[in-house]
């Protein structure tokens, strides 16, 4: 028995600190979270087959706790340290995302639990980016916010000091993880105080509002929560009903009855007051980058599946291009929709066509009347002898997040970036490569389907 505290428990209860900061910080979230709760509970009680599906795969007692946050870095060796901070709570950087061709100039990660059994204790993961300041083209301003971001320190001296403890012993004791926890909070809290004069932010903010968002504060204060909705259309509905006031979109695939990948709408950012400082005068102001998101996951799609999703959500923008879809969600939903028809829409042709992944589970009772491989699958599961349940996708698309990010940084400017992506210089900086999503999905596909045979060759 290890004295250590299971990096799962550390992650759960850094997960509740968080929301419960956040819930303080910006009351509407506290909101939000009752809202989705309603229609959680609301959706299980009118859909066993949900709910069951949910039992099976474990994700049932996780539902309430699942969410993410969002937090945006200023240099290297802010990612490097975050990288170190999160692997305490077994978080791991999965996935390269790459925001600049959207007009984002930050390319991104998600640290996230990597084991099935680890995420159903506790999915919280943390979409992270971080500013690519190489993209600012005005070369005096580049060297300012270069200057600004070299002096600040975002971590606190006892977060760096019990995460190099953790990594010289392998692990945190309750105590110290308890200390932990509340240290590493610190790093993402709001600062009403921002670290620059009102000019040098305007400056910033005329380059790109994100470039302010990130230079101008103390810190990478947690931008926004998300919830996990089991139906994102009610949600999108009930919170203007409950005066919140929504984007106009939800950004991903359409409804379907076989949800996929990742359907995401939000509250739109608050206007928050601030204070600059100009020559130790405070200078009132403002800003706007906090929000609430809400999300619904689907099943996790294979190399073939996301290809055949990007193909139609590229179809979908060709097809409504020029049209403001702020103007017109409805009209947008349903080309949407209708583009999307081609994307088969039950579970067993999802499978049969290798377009995502999914559990396998023996069929109680089962006897085949051979020993059973790989290849006996759909024969299996056309008599009836096995059946599968998706694997829930745990990451993110960057479309959508572009989307996110644009319509919460106020503003409806674009900007254009010809830099190419720079995961190298990423993965430099996060001093680790970051895995490959597509790989984990893989894995725990086959893990279950080894699992499924094995049963079913003892019986
Ligand atoms: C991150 C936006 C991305 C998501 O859910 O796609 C994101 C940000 O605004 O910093 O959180
Ligand atoms: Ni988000």
């Amino acid at each position: 028995m290890s004295h250590f505290l299971n990096p799962d428990e550390i992650r759960s209860r850094f997960s509740a600190l968080m929301s419960d900061m956040y819930q303080k910080e910006v009351p509407l979230y506290g909101d939000l979270i009752s809202l989705v709760s309603d229609v959680n509970k609301s959706v299980l009680e009118k859909s066993p087959e949900i709910k069951n599906q949910l039992t099976q795969t474990g994700e049932l007692p996780r539902l309430d706790l699942e969410r993410h946050g969002a937090i945006r870095l200023g240099k290297a060796e802010e990612l490097f340290t975050i990288r170190r901070v999160f692997a305490v709570m077994g978080m791991f950087p999965v996935g390269y995302y790459d925001l600049a061709p959207a007009g984002v100039p930050v390319h991104s990660t998600a640290f996230r639990a990597i084991e099935a059994e680890s995420l159903n204790k506790s999915p919280f993961r943390i979409f992270t980016s971080l500013l690519r300041l190489e993209l600012i083209d005005n070369e005096e301003l580049r060297q300012t916010a270069t200057n600004i971001l070299a002096n600040r320190n975002i971590f606190t001296d006892k977060a760096i000091e019990l995460t190099e403890k953790s990594e010289q012993q392998g692990g945190l004791s309750a105590e110290d993880a308890e200390i932990f926890v509340q240290e590493v909070l610190e790093t993402f809290r709001w600062h009403k105080e921002a670290a620059v004069s009102k000019d040098i932010y305007q400056a910033l903010h005329d380059q790109h509002r994100l470039i302010a968002d990130v230079v101008a504060f103390k810190g990478p204060h947690i931008n926004h929560l998300t919830p996990r909705t089991l139906d994102i259309d009610e949600v999108q509905i009930g919170m203007s009903k409950r005066g919140i006031p929504p984007k106009e979109i939800i950004e991903g695939p359409p409804r379907r009855n076989c949800p996929i990948l990742l359907r995401q709408t939000s509250f739109k950012a608050l206007e928050e007051a601030v204070s600059f400082i100009d020559a130790d005068n405070k200078v009132d102001g403002s800003h706007t980058a906090r929000f609430g998101e809400i999300e619904q996951r689907g099943i996790a799609l294979t190399a073939k599946g996301r290809a055949l999703y990007d193909e139609l959500l590229n179809k979908t923008r060709i097809a409504t291009k020029g049209q403001r879809i702020e103007d017109n969600p409805d009209a947008y939903m349903t080309v949407l929709s209708k583009t999307f028809e081609p994307f088969p829409d039950t579970y067993l042709e999802l499978q049969a066509q290798d377009l995502a992944y999914f559990y396998y589970y023996p069929v109680e009772g089962a006897k085949p009347n051979k020993t059973v491989s790989i290849a006996d699958l759909p024969q299996l599961l056309n008599d009836g002898l096995i059946r599968i349940e998706p694997i829930v996708y745990e990451d993110f698309l960057p479309v959508s997040a572009a989307g996110i990010f644009q319509s919460n940084l106020g503003g409806t400017a674009q900007k254009h970036y010809d830099e190419s992506s720079n995961r190298t210089a990423f993965e430099e900086a996060l001093g680790a490569k970051v895995q490959d999503e597509l790989a984990l999905y893989a894995a725990t596909q086959k893990a279950s389907i080894d699992a499924c045979l094995a049963a079913l060759n003892k019986v």
